[in-house]
């Protein structure tokens, strides 16, 4: 099967193009092969995008929203095969697949929602007679590059408030994981979606992701990846003056006061850290313990980690799934030499899963590394896998600054029983996401979905915030005096 562009509400003929291949991550199976495009097919589709979007600006946002009631009612009706294929080309297990292919549901229906608000401010003038109000225009053409680990949630975070509020979108989806996109560029088609307000164009970041930010139509690049690609994004782009939405890393912590309920600390550790094979911007990578319980909640730990089934997550009975690529695997396993010549101490996985059905998919065993200080690589650094780092603490205050000691800022965690310090700890974490009592992953989509420091540049995705991404305001004044008033003049107050 060859993936091609849908440019223009037309999918391009396979012809004499360049291609990929698309592997199952499970298995190493070619799933597919996905288009590699050019910046010339960048500047077909950004052409399509805004020879559609001034009429689709026009179009009543009520109207425009009823596409993404459409879009999300065929989600729900193809859930399953689209989790089937999710887990497929990403490799997350068949659980988390539908997880994620309901949290591009529920986003569909939360952004037709804003089609009927959308709100702006009314307020009034300085000035007798005179009206002012201030409203959420589109803003153009808007470019969404997301990333591999999400492959469909990511992109409706971004493409359903662009569509809402007026404008059109060239999408580039991650290489490893083409296929959601193609399935979603046949959910556009079905509902109906004008030709030219969706497009999608695979290949390169380097290729189509830089011919994406030189565009001049391209006003908005909407980017999650990456800290070393958003930076390069945010260069090119400020160069360019396009304006830039950057989710990137994390390097969350689950904090374990004495106090904690253990069992449950265990469980929200378990599914944050090795939860999609720990490939989440919110996965748990450090335990911040406190001196007290840290044996006991080591021991239920691992005790708890002897439980997790890996293998391919098409099987009901898998926990954890593989990681994406080759490179991958090794990057995670290039940790395990730093952080025991660190001084860490292993105490589970460290490896590199081989034979039988492991040889042909890219699997690691989780890790769980102690005596971790938190100034060592592997208490700093995202290391994208199933590997957990436990840091000891004396006091809760010195959680908190652990836990802000990094350069990253997404998703922060708290287990504790003393209301006052939930209280002081969602103050004091400097993350954009915090929860009390339960695992570092998990947001839902009417929140703001982001981080600080060197996770994002302080843009949202996702709930409301998301809007703000893709729209520009605009103030209007309506002067019915019917003569000349000068503000800030002809008004002494
Ligand atoms: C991501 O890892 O980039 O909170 C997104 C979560 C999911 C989204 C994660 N709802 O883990």
């Amino acid at each position: 099967m060859k993936l091609t562009n849908y440019v223009n509400g037309k999918w391009q003929d396979a012809g004499n193009r360049k291609y990929a291949a698309v592997l199952n991550p499970a298995t190493g199976e070619e799933l597919a092969q996905v288009q590699m495009s050019s910046a010339e097919d960048v500047d077909e589709a950004a052409k399509a995008a805004k020879a559609a979007q001034k009429s689709w600006a026009k179009v009543p946002a009520p109207k425009r929203a009823s596409y993404l009631y459409e879009i999300g009612r065929i989600m729900k009706e193809r859930k399953e095969h689209l989790a089937q294929v999710l887990t497929k080309e990403m490799g997350k297990v068949i659980e988390e697949g539908r997880g994620e292919v309901q949290e591009g549901i529920d986003m569909a229906f939360y952004m037709a929602g804003e089609g009927r608000r959308l709100f702006g401010e009314t307020t009034p003038s300085e000035l007798a007679d005179k009206f002012a109000m201030s409203i959420r225009a589109p803003i153009g053409v808007v470019g969404l590059i997301t990333p591999w680990n999400f492959p469909v949630a990511i992109a409706t975070w971004k493409s359903f408030p662009a569509i809402v509020a007026g404008n059109t979108f060239l999408w580039k989806p991650a290489t490893e994981t083409p296929m959601m996109a193609y399935e979603m560029s046949k959910i556009f088609a079905e509902a109906g979606l004008p030709d030219g307000v969706a497009n999608i164009v695979f290949g390169a970041g380097s290729e189509v992701g830089t011919a994406m930010l030189e565009h001049p139509d391209i006003r908005v690049i909407s980017f999650t990846g990456s800290t070393e690609t958003g930076r390069k994004i945010a260069e090119l782009g400020g160069r360019n003056l396009k304006k830039v939405s950057l989710e990137m890393g994390g390097k969350n912590a689950v904090i374990v006061m004495e106090d904690a309920d253990l069992d449950l600390a265990v469980e929200g550790i378990l599914w944050s850290a090795f939860g999609t094979a720990g490939q989440r911007c919110t996965a748990c990578s450090r335990v911040i313990v406190h001196e007290q319980v840290k044996e006991e909640l080591q021991k239920r730990l691992l005790a708890k980690m002897e439980s997790l089934t890996i293998g391919d997550g098409l099987d009901e009975s898998i926990k954890v799934g593989p990681v994406i690529n080759k490179e991958a695997l090794e990057k995670i396993h290039s940790y395990i030499e730093i952080g025991k010549q660190e001084g860490a101490v292993l105490l589970a996985g460290g490896e590199i899963l081989t034979g039988g059905h492991f040889d042909k998919g890219n699997y690691y065993a989780p890790t769980l590394f102690t005596d971790v200080s938190a100034s060592m690589r592997i208490a700093q650094e995202e290391i994208f896998g199933p590997v957990v780092s436990i840091i000891e603490v004396d006091s809760f205050e010195a959680a908190v600054e652990v836990n802000n000691g990094v350069i990253y800022g997404l998703s922060s965690s708290i287990y504790t029983q003393d209301i006052n310090r939930a209280f002081i700890a969602q103050r004091d974490l400097d993350t954009g996401i915090v929860y009390i009592n339960a695992g570092t992953s998990g947001a839902e989509i009417h929140l703001p979905f982001g981080g600080t420091k060197g996770t994002g540049n302080g843009h949202r995705d996702s709930g409301v915030a998301a809007l703000d991404v893709f729209t520009e305001w605009k103030s209007v004044y309506v002067d019915f005096s019917g003569k000349l008033q000068r503000a800030q003049i002809d008004n002494e107050i």
